[in-house]
């Protein structure tokens, strides 16, 4: 028995080894991505997470099955679970808010408040209006409960409830294919996002953005005729004194002191779509000092608001996969990650630490990366043929995808010496803590390869790589952005911008290409880097 156990353990070694061996040839110098901490930590898979809450050292959160509490320094641990049995209203929690000692819990059919003993209920025999609280806000002196037919007010000294009845709200069937699992009974919802301003007002949305006084009166309502760049509002944040607004169409600013002044008070707008085809409205939005986390419809991302630029974390988002982040909430050290799939928690300094910033990596099939050739499929241009695709069965530095492009190459090109574009979208990144790009091609035949970065405002620079001899073996290309060259047909202002960069395309020239011959290239994981300085 003993000896086969020793079998069983050397031939993973000697596997592993032997992968070691190759993945340093191939692609020697990325084996520091190996080193890297680690981004993600996940706890409680498989259970649906809809709302999180940091109260002291718990973590509470709110799931369709009621709500459970981890230690946050020991979130490996057994949650404590709470539900019907134990004093909660509902199982089904839609709003949580910490409050000093108090966890206000927001369920279908009113409010829970659990003081660390014991649950006290408010619902429509209490006085509270009937529907679901979505969102919960809390100031010094009252409790604010977002619901589907208006807002309520809970008075924390003598818990009186007072209900503003609205009307109006947002529903499904009002268009604009909006995302609200909460919404499923066809009618409206007045409000399931709230903040408490820190002079004691209410903001609140569904529909359009309203702005209530302590006492219930509606000091203003705000819409796309103010700036709004979709009345369907979805999150909201404070950093300092601006209101950030979270809605279908992107991101708004709103400064609240200055909006008197403002014919305009929305005076950001940032699309959505990131200049991609597939519309990916932000979510869900919670501030981090000057930072804002964005968790998309798709990503994890980031946004400057003081330099007003996005900080992707593409790589951070890549190991998030196909889940659906509901909520999130950092402290000083992590981001704390509500998805469909457990609780997820982000180290902020392992992002930040990060040698290199994912590009494109093809492992998730997303067309929206791919600029040039712009689908995949085959098609003809003229004479030319082209077949696109993502290899499953190859990818570099061990990865399973690539980006495959076959071109057929017609006589009359092989006559004119005419060169053969990949082209990727690049996400508007802040770029200008990397020095480089590094990705990997292989290709069937030798090729000359250059590198043309595009700018937003269409200068463009060149980097020549030079010819790759090797054939169908992957090689790794290094661009340093310190020997970018400017392309003197399209100069703008000289200056190369690394927060501006919209396509890079990689460029080959097959000096011995055949006619009707077809040129296979291979693409893949494309990052920025820093290089290592001698
Ligand atoms: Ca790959
Ligand atoms: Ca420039």
């Amino acid at each position: 028995m003993k000896g086969k156990n020793i079998v069983r353990n050397f031939l993973p070694c000697l596997v592993s080894i032997l992968l070691a061996l190759a993945s340093s040839i191939l692609c020697a110098d990325v084996s520091e991505q190996n080193l890297k901490p680690k981004l993600w930590d996940s706890y409680l898979r498989g259970v649906v997470i809809n709302k999180l809450a940091i109260q002291g050292e718990f973590i509470w959160l709110g799931t369709n099955e009621g709500l459970m509490r981890l230690s946050i320094n020991d979130p490996t641990g057994t949650p404590i679970k709470f539900t019907k049995s134990d004093g909660l209203l509902d199982d089904d929690i839609q709003a949580l808010c910490a409050d000093g000692d108090l966890l206000w819990i927001g369920l279908n059919n009113g409010v829970s408040c659990y003081d660390g003993r014991t649950f006290t209920n408010y619902s429509k025999s209490n006085g509270l209006m009937e529907g679901a609280v979505l969102a919960i806000g809390a100031s010094k002196r009252y409790v604010w409960l977002g619901m589907d037919t208006g807002i309520a007010r809970i008075d924390k000294a003598t818990r009186q409830i007072a209900n503003f009845r609205r009307y109006g709200g947002w529903t499904p069937e009002a268009g604009s294919g909006a995302v609200n699992p909460a919404a499923g009974s066809g009618k409206a919802i007045y409000c399931d996002s709230l903040l408490v301003a820190p002079d004691g007002t209410v903001w609140h949305a569904a529909f359009n953005l309203t702005h209530t006084s302590e006492d219930g009166k509606v000091l203003g309502v705000y819409h796309c005729g103010h700036g709004l760049i979709h009345s369907r509002i979805l999150s909201m944040a404070w950093v300092g004194n601006e209101l950030w607004v979270a809605s279908i169409g992107g991101l708004n600013r709103f400064n609240v002191e200055k909006r008197d002044e403002l014919k305009h008070p929305f005076d950001l707008r940032i699309g959505s779509d990131f200049h991609q085809t597939v519309p990916n409205p932000p979510m869900r939005i919670v501030a981090d000092g000057e930072i804002l986390w964005v968790a998309t419809k798709r990503d994890l991302t980031r946004f400057d608001t003081k330099r007003l630029r996005w900080l992707e974390c593409r790589e951070a988002s890549t190991q998030l996969g196909q889940r659906i982040i509901t909520d999130m909430l950092p402290d000083k050290r992590y981001l704390w990650v509500a998805t469909n799939d457990g609780l997820w928690r982000l180290d902020k300094k392992a992002l930040e630490n990060s040698p290199s910033e994912l590009i494109a990596d093809y492992e998730d099939r997303r067309l929206s990366e791919i600029f040039y050739p712009p689908i995949l499929g085959e098609f003809k241009v003229g004479a030319r043929k082209f077949k696109v695709s993502i290899d499953d069965a190859d990818g570099a530095c061990g990865t399973s995808n690539s980006l495959r492009v076959e071109w057929t190459v017609p006589e009359e090109d092989v006559a004119h010496g005419r060169t053969h574009t990949i082209a990727q979208w690049v996400e508007f990144v802040d770029a200008t803590r990397f020095d480089g790009i590094i990705f990997f091609v292989k290709a069937k035949r030798p090729a000359v390869i250059t590198v043309r970065i595009r700018e937003r405002n269409g200068e463009v620079w060149n980097y020549g790589v030079g010819e790759v001899k090797a054939v169908n073996e992957w090689v790794k290309v290094v661009v340093p952005f310190e020997e970018m060259r400017l392309d003197e047909n399209h100069v703008v202002n000289r200056v190369l911008e690394l927060a501006q960069i919209t396509t890079i395309e990689v460029v080959f020239t097959f000096p011995n290409a055949k006619a009707n011959e077809s040129l296979v290239v291979w693409l893949d994981e494309m990052r920025y880097c820093k290089l290592p300085t001698n």
